[in-house]
C-alpha cells in the first residue's frame, strides 16, 4: 500500500465524517486531512513504519497511526467502510448542493425519508420542505433555483474537476512506475478540460496488461470492480466515481488516445476526412480502405497530419471551428503554459488562509522560473481574511527592503479587493492609488439580480485601482453557481476599461469559465491573465491548469498580458492606474 492510497483513504475519511457530524470545521476530519497531506508528500512507506514511529511524524496524531496499521493489515478502515454504506455517493450529491449542507441533508433525510438530488427535487415540487423546522418556502425556492442553476438532474451525475483530476492523478501515480507501462494518460472529458466528467478514462500503452489491470483493481481507492475483461477495466472509487481503464498496443497509442479523447463529435469529423480520402479511422490506426495498410496509428500528431491538419489542442476537440480553421491553418496561437512570464494573483500568510510567508511564495516564484509576480492578499473588507493598510504597508516595507535578494524577478505590489453590493472596493481612492496592482473580485451577494451584478462588476471596472476582475462569476464547480451577468455588457466594459479579464487557474474555480472566455475573445480590445490564486507555493505551478480552459475559450498568448515581457506587462499595468 503507497503513501498516496493511504491519502486518498483518509481524504474519503475526512469529507465523510464533515457529512456524518453535520460539519465542514469537524475537528476529527480536519486532523485525518492534515494527516492526508503528510502522506502524500511523505519519502519512506508508512505502510512500513511502527505506529511509534508514525506518531513522531509531523501531522499523524494517535488515531491517525493506528488507523493506518489497520489499513495495512486489513486492507482498509471499519470506520471508513461504514460511512459508505451510511453515505451513498448519491446522498453526497445531495449534501452539495448549494444551499443545503450536511446538516440539513441529515434532517431531511430522517424526516422525509429524501435520499438523493431526485427525491429533494420531489419534496419541493410537493411543497413538503416549508413544513420543516428552520425552513420555508423561501427555502424551497433557493433551492429550485440552485439546482436548475447547476443542471443537476440526479440521474446524469457528474464529478468536478478538481476531483476527477484529483483521483486520475492518484492513479496515474500509481501505475506510471510499473515497468509494463510504457505510455499512461487521461483522456475523454478530463483531458479536454470540460467542467465536470461523467467519468475518467485512462488508457494505457503496454505489452503486457495482466499486471497493470491487476494492480488498478486492486487499489485501495477502488471500491468495486464492476467489469474486467483483455482491453477494458472499469471500477468505482470513492465518492461513486467510475473509472474506466483501457490497455493498448504501444503501436496503436495514437489512434487510441485520440479516438478516447474525443469530443465524439470532433472524431466524427475526423472519420469523415478519413473517408474522403479513402481510408478509415477507428481506435486502432488511420488505414487505407483497400487492403487496410496503416497510414498512421502511433502519435496523434502523425494522423491529424496525414488527415491534413496541425495537432490540435484537446481543449479545442468539440467540432466548434477546430477542423476549419485546421484544414485552412488558421488555427490560432493558443495560449501555452510555457508563454506565462508572470503570475498576478498571489496570497501569503498575511491572507489569514493562506499558508506560506512572503519569502517563501518569493523563493517558489523564482524556482518556477517567473519574472514577475503580484502579491495580492486580501483588503479589510473581507471577513476574517482580509487586512487594513497597516499591514499592507507594512507588507510593502518588506518587499522593499528584500527586493534585492530577487534579482531575475519584478515584485508589485497590489491586493486583492472586494467588489462591495454597488461595485465600490476597499480603502480610500488616496490609498489605493500607491498600489502596483489591483486584482478585484466579488465575494459576497452571489444571488443579486443580473441587472444590478452587472453594474456592480462594470462599476468596479471604471475604478483605476482595479487592474483585473478575479474569478468573474464567483463560481465553485459543482459547489456554487456563478453570479449571473450581462455577459456582452461585460465585455464591452472591459474593452473600453482596459480592465482585463482574470482566468483563475484553480480547479475549483476554473473562472471566466471557457464559454465566456470564447465571447470575449470576439472583440480584439479584452485581455486576459491567467493566474493562479496561490495561497501556498505548490499552487504556483497550477497555472497548468488555468490555460486549458483558455484554450477551450480560443484564447491566444498575445491577448493574455502575463506572457508579455516585463518591461511592457509593467508599463500596461501602471498606465491603466492613471485615472
Ligand atoms: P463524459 O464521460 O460524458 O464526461 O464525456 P467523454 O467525452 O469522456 O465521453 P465518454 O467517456 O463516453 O467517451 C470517451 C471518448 O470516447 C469520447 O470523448 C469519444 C469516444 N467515443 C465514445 N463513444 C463514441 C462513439 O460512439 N463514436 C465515436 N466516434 N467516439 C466515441
Ligand atoms: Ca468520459
Ligand atoms: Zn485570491
Amino acid at each position: 500500500m503507497s503513501n498516496r492510497e493511504l491519502a486518498a483513504l483518509f481524504d474519503e475519511l475526512a469529507s465523510l465524517l464533515k457529512v456524518a457530524d453535520g460539519n465542514a470545521q469537524s475537528f476529527k476530519a480536519r486532523a485525518y486531512e492534515t494527516a492526508a497531506r503528510t502522506l502524500d508528500t511523505l519519502e519512506p512507506p508508512a505502510a512500513e513504519m511502527s505506529v511509534t514511529e508514525l506518531i513522531k511524524l509531523k501531522g499523524i496524531g494517535k488515531s491517525s497511526a493506528s488507523k493506518i496499521a489497520e489499513i495495512v493489515e486489513t486492507g482498509t478502515m471499519d470506520r471508513l467502510v461504514k460511512l459508505r454504506a451510511e453515505f451513498p455517493a448519491t446522498f453526497l450529491d445531495l449534501v452539495r448542493v448549494p444551499g443545503l449542507g450536511p446538516k440539513t441533508a441529515l434532517m431531511i433525510r430522517e424526516r422525509l425519508g429524501i435520499e438523493d438530488v431526485g427525491g429533494l427535487r420531489a419534496a419541493i415540487e410537493g411543497e413538503q420542505l416549508r413544513e420543516l423546522p428552520g425552513l420555508g418556502a423561501k427555502t424551497e425556492e433557493k433551492l429550485a433555483r440552485a439546482l436548475d442553476r447547476l443542471g443537476t438532474s440526479g440521474k446524469d451525475r457528474r464529478t468536478p474537476i478538481l476531483d476527477a483530476m484529483a483521483m486520475a492523478s492518484r492513479i496515474i501515480d500509481e501505475l506510471t512506475p510499473m515497468v509494463e507501462v510504457e505510455q499512461i494518460q487521461y483522456c475523454g472529458s478530463l483531458r479536454r478540460f470540460r467542467d465536470t466528467v461523467a467519468d475518467i478514462d485512462i488508457l494505457v500503452a503496454t505489452t503486457d496488461p495482466a499486471p497493470v489491470t491487476k494492480r488498478f483493481s486492486t487499489l485501495a481507492f477502488v471500491t468495486e470492480v464492476i467489469g474486467s475483461g483483455s482491453t477494458k477495466t472499469s471500477v468505482i472509487t470513492q465518492g461513486g466515481l467510475q473509472v474506466d481503464l483501457r490497455v493498448v498496443e504501444p503501436a496503436q497509442w495514437g489512434a487510441a488516445i485520440l479516438y478516447f479523447t474525443g469530443s465524439k463529435a470532433h472524431n466524427i469529423r475526423l472519420r469523415q476526412l478519413a473517408i474522403q480520402q479513402g481510408r478509415l479511422l477507428n481506435e486502432y490506426a488511420l488505414e487505407e480502405s483497400e487492403g487496410g495498410r496503416v497510414v498512421a496509428s502511433e502519435t496523434e500528431e502523425e494522423i491529424y497530419e496525414a488527415l491534413g491538419l496541425p495537432w490540435i489542442p484537446p481543449a479545442v476537440r468539440e467540432d466548434t471551428g477546430e477542423i476549419e480553421s485546421g484544414l485552412d491553418r488558421s488555427l490560432p496561437e493558443f495560449v501555452r503554459w510555457e508563454d506565462l512570464r508572470g503570475d498576478l494573483h498571489v496570497h501569503t500568510s498575511m491572507s489569514g488562509d493562506g499558508d506560506h510567508s512572503l519569502t517563501r511564495m518569493l523563493d517558489a516564484a523564482v524556482q518556477r522560473g517567473l519574472e514577475y509576480l503580484a502579491i495580492t492578499d486580501h483588503a479589510e473588507d473581507l471577513a476574517m481574511n482580509g487586512v487594513g493598510q497597516d499591514e499592507m504597508l507594512e507588507q510593502r516595507g518588506v518587499i522593499e527592503s528584500i527586493a534585492a535578494d530577487y534579482p531575475t524577478l519584478t515584485i508589485l505590489h497590489g491586493a486583492e479587493l472586494n467588489i462591495g453590493r454597488d461595485g465600490g472596493v476597499d480603502y480610500n481612492s488616496d490609498f489605493l492609488s500607491t498600489f502596483d496592482w489591483g486584482v478585484a473580485s466579488v465575494h459576497s451577494l452571489f444571488d443579486l439580480d443580473v441587472e444590478s451584478q452587472t453594474t456592480r462588476v462594470i462599476t468596479a471596472m471604471q475604478n483605476p485601482a482595479v487592474n483585473v476582475i478575479g474569478h468573474l462569476f464567483g463560481r465553485r464547480i459543482g459547489k456554487r453557481p456563478g453570479i449571473e451577468l450581462i455577459d456582452d455588457a461585460v465585455i464591452e466594459a472591459a474593452a473600453l476599461t482596459g480592465t482585463a479579464i482574470e482566468i483563475n487557474s484553480h480547479l475549483d474555480r476554473l473562472d471566466a469559465p471557457s464559454e465566456f472566455l470564447r465571447k470575449a475573445m470576439s472583440n480584439p480590445e479584452v485581455l486576459f491573465v491567467v493566474s493562479t490564486d496561490s495561497h501556498r507555493t505548490g499552487e504556483l505551478w497550477q497555472s497548468r491548469f488555468g490555460v486549458t480552459p483558455a484554450q477551450r475559450g480560443w484564447v491566444t498568448a498575445d491577448r493574455v498580458a502575463n506572457t508579455w515581457p516585463v518591461d511592457r506587462f509593467v508599463e500596461w499595468a501602471a498606465n491603466q492606474r492613471v485615472p
